[in-house]
């Protein structure tokens, strides 16, 4: 059973940390390298949200996590990242790797924008001393760059679309319009949304000028790809002053304080078995003779100047951030039996579900399998053992029976 269909894209400008933050997410061995333009192909792979498992909750001593993993008690969901290659402004002219990669990321639902919060890379990611670029800048440019890069993809068309609205060849052009933007996951009430905040009625669409067409669609994106700003090289201490004046900045947009190196070099000690580290924690244990001096001091720098000063390294908050606030997507446990919470093969909660805040009994069957929603009866809250109805609202950390005809679930 997928946990998550959601897609999460990391996007920036070049030699910013990107590839670092996919590779401390995923704990997949990706080409990192301190000069521009090292991640040419994008790498793939699952990263994971945390919460707090409902069996903690529900008092039970432990569980059988199976679509996720449960650790002491906070379960990871898995979620699919994206790490492309790096932008430079004028990307969309051709400029640097260009802008094509982006097409990776269309079907992204929420983008990670990963900014050197240190000011040490110049706007084409060469490096120079902390303190000497504007990450707010650089922030700018990168969004600029987002909505020249959909802006693009349908200006191409632009002329097509009207000639056939001359000839009469369109009908409806709501329709149509939010058919070409179907490939970025973009449906027709999100287009709807944007027509009407902007104040454009259906029938004037092909009649727009590419001014407003640029507008429409910055507005279409900031309505259907929420962004979250990760502020990463936080260990640097230019970083600190940086962040206050991008939380100032960009008010409309979470801002994430990481530290994609330090998360990186943590697991990587934890996967060797020399610390005791629960990713997203605020703290580790150094596991005894395992550590040389080094190491020791480098983990203490993390520790003081990261993770007591910011609440952990940041990485496991932005995937938090971007599913549960961006996203407000819910964790969901479906269970067969109520009294003992396991599935048909008797494991205790194995499966979460993230489902959108707002979505119902009726959802999470569809979401479970096709057959469950199609011959939905009712649905019990394992919780109180209340029978809900097909409409019930879903709260977070709900575990839920699904009663079908069908028998499946
Ligand atoms: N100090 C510090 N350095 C970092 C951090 N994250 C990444 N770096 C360094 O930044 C450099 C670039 O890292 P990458 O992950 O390759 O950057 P990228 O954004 O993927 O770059 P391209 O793929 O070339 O566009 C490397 O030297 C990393 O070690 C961090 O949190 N702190
Ligand atoms: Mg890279």
């Amino acid at each position: 059973m997928e946990p998550t269909n959601a897609l999460i894209g990391v996007v920036g400008k070049t030699n910013v940390g990107k590839s670092t933050f996919f590779s401390a997410a995923t704990e997949i061995d990706v080409p990192i390298e301190n000069r521009p333009f090292v991640t040419i192909e994008p790498n793939v792979g699952i990263g994971y949200a945390r919460k707090k498992c409902v069996h903690v909750e529900l008092g039970l001593p432990s569980c059988n996590a199976a679509n996720s993993v449960c650790r002491n008690g906070e379960r990871f969901i898995p979620v699919k990242l994206m790490d492309v290659a790096g932008l430079v402004p004028g990307a969309h002219q051709g400029r640097g790797l260009g802008n094509k990669f982006l097409d990776d990321l269309r079907r992204a639902d929420v983008f990670l924008l990963i900014v050197d919060a240190s000011g040490s890379t110049s706007p084409e990611g060469v490096v120079s001393s902390p303190g000497t670029y504007d990450p707010i800048e650089e922030i700018k440019f990168v969004i600029t760059e987002i909505d020249e890069w959909i802006y693009q993809s349908v200006e191409k068309d632009w002329d097509k679309f009207l000639k056939q609205y001359s000839i009469g060849a369109i009908k409806d052009p709501l329709e149509s319009f939010s058919q070409r933007l179907s490939g970025f996951g973009i449906n027709k009430e999100q287009v709807e949304m944007a027509l009407n905040n902007l104040k454009i009625s259906y029938n004037e669409l092909f009649k727009i000028s590419k001014e407003d067409l640029k507008n429409l669609l910055k507005e279409i994106r900031r309505l259907t790809k929420p962004m979250v700003i990760v502020a990463n090289k936080i260990d640097i201490p230019e970083s600190e002053k940086n962040l206050e004046k991008i939380r100032n900045y960009f008010k409309e947009y979470p801002v994430v304080p990481a530290s994609a190196a330090a998360e990186l070099f943590l697991r990587k000690l934890g996967k060797k078995n020399a610390i005791d580290y629960i990713p997203g924690d605020y703290d580790f244990k150094i596991k005894a003779g395992e550590i040389d001096s080094k190491t020791k001091g480098i983990l203490e720098l993390i520790k003081n100047n990261i993770m007591d000063k910011f609440k952990g390294t940041g990485v496991v908050q932005s995937i938090n951030e971007a599913l549960f606030n961006s996203l407000k997507l819910i964790p969901v446990y479906p269970v067969e039996d109520i009294n003992k919470f396991t599935d048909k093969k008797n494991r205790v909660l194995p499966d979460v579900i993230l489902i959108p805040k707002g979505s119902t009994a009726k959802d999470l069957a569809g979401k479970i399998h096709t057959d469950l929603a199609n011959t939905f009866l009712y649905a019990i809250n394992a919780k109180n053992k209340q029978r809900i109805g097909a409409n019930y609202l879903l709260n977070e950390n709900d575990v839920i029976k699904i009663v079908a005809a069908s028998g499946k679930g």
